[in-house]
């Protein structure tokens, strides 16, 4: 019985001996998998975040505000923004969504919002020449937050 039990703990260990070299080389498989589709998700969100509409004004918007946050255009002249989110959903404030809210009678009436990493295309056209402000609602306090504000300036 108890000769039987040595043999049986003797071959599991052998086995296990033989199955380690798999173990390491899955482990290594493992590894590798996860190594390569990160890169992959890095790599392709950041090209994903080029703009789509390279005729468009292309501005960002993150955390840190709008770049550029002025712009300049022409009364009766269609604006085309290529808005880009790049910050991702990790954001305690707002789950990094933004937004784009430019209401002003005359101007626009504009309320386009932005998912974290990804972006939009979007046209208005200011009817009357002065200057006007939108702002991103979602994060850091809205409208009243400064940082958030951009200038539209219309001649
Ligand atoms: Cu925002």
């Amino acid at each position: 019985m108890s000769r039987s039990k040595k043999y049986k703990g003797k071959m599991s260990r052998e086995k296990q001996r033989k199955k380690l070299p798999y173990m390491s080389i899955l482990f290594v498989v493992i590894v590798i998998a996860i190594f390569s589709s990160a890169t992959y998700l890095v790599v392709s969100k950041t090209a994903s975040l080029e703009p789509e509409d390279k005729e468009a004004i292309k501005m960002t918007i993150s955390m840190v505000g709008f770049e550029p946050n002025v712009i300049r255009a022409k009364v009766g002249q269609p604006v085309k923004i290529n808005l880009i989110n790049p910050d991702n959903s990790m954001h305690t404030d707002g789950g990094g969504i933004h937004n784009f809210n430019l209401k002003e009678s005359g101007v626009s009436n504009v309320n386009i919002t932005v998912l974290p990493e990804s972006q939009k295309v979007f046209t208005f056209t200011p009817m009357q020449a002065g200057e006007y402000h939108w702002y991103c609602e979602s994060c850091c306090g809205g409208k009243e937050n400064p940082s958030m504000h951009g200038t539209l300036i219309v001649a």
